[in-house]
């Protein structure tokens, strides 16, 4: 070969080489992309909030900054239980409230007395943040800081000199207690407050007042590799969806712009085209509120509720971070404690084997034909390599081969998102008796997207990306069989007198007796639809039923009092005053608010009954107000003339707000009456979520 030859050569084998290299080398990144800080965050997934503060002593869910430090007395506190309980749960980090709303201070700050310090507890000696931060190192925790910017305990607060107290508390937190994960500032902010004795309501622009710029240098100096939450002040690493109930958007940008305003959709949607990494964080409790609140015992989030919220979290490229109450005495309850232990079971089990582990893959098309970014990238349990397209390509199919047919019933899918968040839609087909079956359909995926379906059985699996704003990276698939949640169902007798039964599980088949004997699929009725009865008396029993596995759960029990078909409250106008009647707990009426107590609640029952005692549920809600603590009952055969039949008092209900039952002996009556003579609050609301009679 001569020297033109061997150049010639030389140069074909580099462009070979080149165009080789060049198209199976790594894509490029596109758009907005996580820094290294939120890709560590975001893989966490799961970990707790804990609230406590000197409102824990107060039943409150705000301190006003007045509570006095001495009321502050965990005697059995327990860190290590927090961690113990968040390790069980599968959670990956905690993050406490150092300082909530009050001012007051978990650990022993130089800077303000309103601390651990001037506690009865450890007598003033203790520092909840350290324990908390030793119990995480202990239990393989990463530990997070909730640090309120609204100090309503402050004197200074609205002045610039509260910003260096702000700051030296940062300081102090983000020093002293080893590595930090994530620090949370909350949104609210300014309002009333003790401020010192000032007592008096004060207002801050969110957006100035704290310089935040200046803040979260000092934050990223302190702490190199934490991530940053703050709602609405100024944009920073990770935002709020929008909600406190357990959800995202189906659509799910990890992206928003960099400034500007975040109305609702934005926080539960993101921003398709946003110019930043934003990714969404959603909040919830175990119980209604953050703190604990003893009349929240009966409240505590169900397994299916929280796998709910699992799906709607983590399932729709979110984290979840769950909170514990913590009690007065230092600890989570242990009813908090059993349903987050059941749900980290449950999420275990379904998710336990990838049904698609294995399978032959075949890709539509992938990237420079390079065997790097093949579709078996996809399933091969790695999430560093992952099936791509060429650069120009922004749809494709990626088709799973099973060797037998496979049953499943959840979708898991993850982009490559250290290159970018890229797919915009994409469905998900099961080859099921010889023809393409469309299991789901859905929009972005990002970090991670689960998907439900009912179970299916088949014999391939395709997903196909159908539209993408660039080459689409699939890091991760899975299919699972996840069994059926076998909690009791639920039962309602609405108004007409007609009973729904709700399932936990959509697939579950629920069977049911009037008779009194327990149902099992081959004695007892099935259920398809409301179940007539009459305006009569009631008792119910049913199950959900799992037929593939043969478990049943356990029985739900409910006796109804007659149907309240035909009754009437008298007197009142508003059509509101029927959700008093309409068997819905999380409905309610409140009576107006001119009104004076005593209070009447007058109902025609539309006929003579034997009546024998009533039950009333107060309005079931956090900031429920107008329960009735003392009471009188009176009966009428005319709705003229009245006999008072009962009185007392509803013992407990402000702990703890249940159905109330009362009891007296069988009258006949057509009218009756309820008279409120106290509530908790020492005012004159009056409010109701249910009313019925007992009758023999
Ligand atoms: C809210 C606060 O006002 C609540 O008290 C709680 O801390 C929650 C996580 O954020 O905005």
């Amino acid at each position: 070969m001569n020297y033109k030859n061997i150049f010639s050569a030389v140069l074909l084998f580099a462009t070979v080489h080149f165009y080789a290299v060049g198209q199976s080398n790594t894509p490029a990144p596109f758009g907005p992309l996580p820094t290294a800080n939120q890709l560590e965050w975001q893989q966490m997934e799961y970990y707790a909030f804990v609230h406590f503060s000197v409102n824990t002593y107060t039943d409150m869910a705000w301190g006003n900054g007045d509570e006095d430090p001495k009321t502050f007395n965990p005697v059995s506190l327990d860190c290590r239980q927090w961690a113990r309980i968040a390790k069980e749960a599968g959670m990956k980090g905690i993050i406490i409230t150092a300082k909530h709303h009050s001012g007051f201070c978990l650990w022993p700050s130089k800077y303000t007395e309103y601390s651990v310090k001037n506690c009865p507890w450890k007598n003033g000696k203790g520092d909840i943040v350290r324990e908390m931060s030793e119990a995480c190192k202990e239990y393989g925790l990463k530990l997070g800081i909730y640090l309120s910017p609204w100090d309503r305990n402050r004197a200074d607060y609205g002045k610039p000199e509260y910003i260096t107290y702000f700051r030296n508390q940062l300081r102090e937190l983000l020093t002293n207690y080893g590595d930090i994960f994530e620090v949370w500032f909350d949104g609210a902010n300014g309002g009333n407050g003790y401020y010192g004795g000032a007592n008096e309501t004060r207002k801050i622009d969110r957006t100035t007042y704290y310089d935040w710029e200046n803040t979260y240098k000092l934050v990223r100096q302190l702490q190199p590799k934490i991530v940053i939450w703050n709602d609405g002040g100024r944009r920073a690493d990770l935002r709020w969806v929008g909600t406190e109930a357990g959800y995202v958007g189906e659509t799910n940008w990890s992206l928003l712009d960099s400034t500007g305003d975040v109305p609702e959709d934005m926080l539960r949607h993101g921003v398709e085209n946003g110019n930043k990494w934003v990714p969404g964080e959603v909040n919830t409790s175990i119980r209604p509120e953050w703190f604990y609140h003893k009349k929240e015992d009966g409240k505590v989030k169900t397994l299916p509720q929280l796998m709910e919220i699992y799906y709607n979290s983590i399932g729709r490229n979110a984290t979840l971070l769950l909170n514990f109450p913590i009690m007065p005495n230092g600890l989570i309850h242990p009813k908090d404690e059993k349903v987050v232990t059941a749900f980290a079971q449950a999420v275990k089990k379904a998710f336990a084997v990838n049904l698609l582990t294995g399978c032959k893959t075949a890709a539509s098309n992938f990237r420079g034909k390079d065997k790097k970014f093949a579709g078996d990238k996809a399933i091969d349990q790695s999430n560093k390599s992952y099936w791509a397209t060429d650069d120009d390509v922004k749809t494709g199919s990626l088709t799973m081969q099973f060797t037998k047919p496979v049953t499943f019933n959840r979708f898991m899918v993850q982009e490559y998102i250290p290159l970018g968040q890229r797919v915009k839609s994409f469905t998900v087909e099961g080859f099921v008796n010889g023809a393409w079956e469309e299991l789901a359909k859905q929009t972005t995926i990002g970090y991670k997207r689960i998907l439900r379906f009912p179970t299916v059985t088949a014999t391939k699996l395709r997903f196909t990306v159908t539209d993408a704003k660039s080459s689409p990276l699939i890091s991760s698939m899975g299919i699972y069989n996840a069994p059926q949640i076998l909690a009791p169902p639920v039962v309602v007798r609405e108004r007409s007198g007609d009973i729904t039964i709700k399932p936990a599980d959509a697939e579950s088949q629920i069977y049911y007796t009037t008779s009194g004997s327990n149902p099992t699929p081959a004695t007892a009725a099935k259920y398809t639809g409301p179940v007539k009865t009459g305006d009569g008396k009631v008792m119910i029993k049913a199950i959900a039923w799992d037929a593939k596995t043969g478990k049943s759960s356990s029985v739900t029990e409910e006796s109804f009092e007659i149907a309240r078909k035909n009754w009437k409250i008298i007197g009142i106008i508003d059509t509101t005053v029927n959700n008093i009647l309409d068997g819905n707990p999380g409905t309610q009426w409140y009576q107006n608010n001119s009104m004076q107590l005593p209070v009447d609640l007058v109902i025609d029952l539309g006929k003579m009954e034997n009546v024998s005692g009533f039950k009333y549920l107060p309005d079931q809600n956090w900031w429920a107000s107008g329960i009735i603590t003392k009471y009188a009952f009176f009966i009428s055969q005319d709705g003229v003339k009245w006999t008072k039949v009962n009185e007392g008092e509803f013992a407990n209900i402000k702990n703890n707000p249940l159905l109330q039952s009362k009891s007296f002996a069988p009258q006949k009556a057509r009218f009756i009456k309820l008279q409120a003579l106290q509530n908790t609050q020492g005012d004159n609301r009056v409010g109701y979520a249910e009313l019925e009679v007992i009758t023999e």
